[in-house]
């Protein structure tokens, strides 16, 4: 599965681009007959040259704006990804401009070729090109930002994981420790994928698990589904809203023996924060670990959370009812959320 933003080419500075429109214009060759009377041979020669750094430069831009995904087809997951990485009408703008910029440059390219042809001496047809040179060179450097913010986009996007928004996708979440690297080790073919997210320290970790016929992706999120939101923190706040465009079902994991410090009481406040910010999707939630819990832990546990199912990840005992579980609900279309005692 690939991701848009994978096949995106490398992007050049503005300096590179204009160095590499001088090499051209000076690299163009030509064949013109000897023959030719000396303006004549010069003319052709600066029109070749004008052509060849026109399309090292307009044809350059054209073809960068050409891999930038389209952002209206994007995915929401992706778009919000975007919106979070370098800002959907900051992308939108600079793409603009580089786009103006390549229509300026191929009627400047025109216009010199004009001045060139009526040129009354060799000596004028050189310096229509160069006059075209340094007016492409300065818009090009004009653009300075602008490529610069592509290719940090660039950089930011090309790594993001190729969830495919298109396969019933798992959000994982509950407080560290409680177990769900083991479930998602123990439940994916291959092993989970890790891939930055496009900002800061988190990544995601990506697993694919085959559940009742159905391909499932698996996505946990350290740092992000595993401790209270913030209510300030835009960027949270952000990723949370790629995620909802993602996720068909969360599956909140609680660590029954409260062995990593978390009570179950405060397990069920990060319930009921995380799910208030994903209405509508649906949420499972199983207990964990019950092979180093007390009955008393086992029995509170039930009280707090309407429990999908219970197991022990870390023995692999109940993970195939807990696959089960997972896909019977993906496949439930349209599946009312389940409703938690208050
Ligand atoms: N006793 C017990 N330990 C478990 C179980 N599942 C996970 N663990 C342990 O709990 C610790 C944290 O698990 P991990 O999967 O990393 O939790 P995460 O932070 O939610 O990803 C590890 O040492 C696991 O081996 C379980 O079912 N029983
Ligand atoms: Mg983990």
């Amino acid at each position: 599965m690939r991701q848009p933003f994978e096949t995106m080419p490398t992007v050049l500075t503005a300096e590179e681009i204009v160095g590499k429109m001088m090499r051209e214009a000076e690299r163009a060759e030509t064949e013109v007959p000897r023959r030719l009377p000396a303006l004549v041979k010069a003319k052709r020669r600066e029109v070749v040259r004008v052509k060849a750094s026109e399309q090292a430069s307009a044809g350059y831009l054209e073809g960068l704006v050409r891999s930038v995904p389209t952002i209206e087809r994007l995915h929401p997951f992706y778009r919000e990804i975007l919106e979070l990485a370098s800002g959907v009408a900051v992308v939108k703008a600079a793409l603009g401009r580089l786009s103006r910029a390549a229509r300026i440059i191929r009627e400047l390219a025109k216009e010199a070729g004009r001045q060139i042809r009526y040129s009354k001496t060799p000596q004028e047809a050189g310096r229509a090109r160069r006059a075209f040179l340094g007016r492409a060179a300065s818009i090009i450097r004009g653009e300075k930002d602008d490529l610069e913010l592509i290719a940090g986009m660039r950089e930011k996007m090309k790594g993001l994981p190729a969830a495919d928004p298109s396969v019933p996708t798992v959000v994982l979440a509950g407080y560290p420790g409680v177990g769900k690297s083991t479930i998602l080790r123990s439940i994916s073919r291959a092993r989970p994928e890790v891939r930055p997210y496009p900002f800061t320290t988190k990544e995601v970790i990506i697993g694919h698990a085959q559940m009742g016929g159905l391909t499932v992706q698996v996505v946990d999120t350290p740092g992000l589904l595993d401790r209270p939101l913030g209510e300030t923190n835009q960027i949270e706040k952000l990723s949370i809203t790629a995620l909802k465009n993602l996720a068909n079902l969360i599956v909140f994991i609680v660590d029954a023996s409260e062995a990593n410090g978390f009570s179950l009481e405060s397990q069920r406040s990060l319930f009921d924060g995380i799910t208030s910010n994903f209405p509508g999707i649906p949420v499972l939630t199983f207990l964990n670990k019950v092979d180093a819990s007390s009955e008393e832990q086992i029995s509170r546990a039930s009280m707090l959370f309407s429990l999908a199912g219970s197991m022990s990840a870390a023995k692999g005992d109940g993970i195939d009812s807990f696959m089960e579980l997972v896909a019977r609900e993906l496949s439930m279309e349209g599946a009312p959320r389940r409703v938690e005692p208050s």
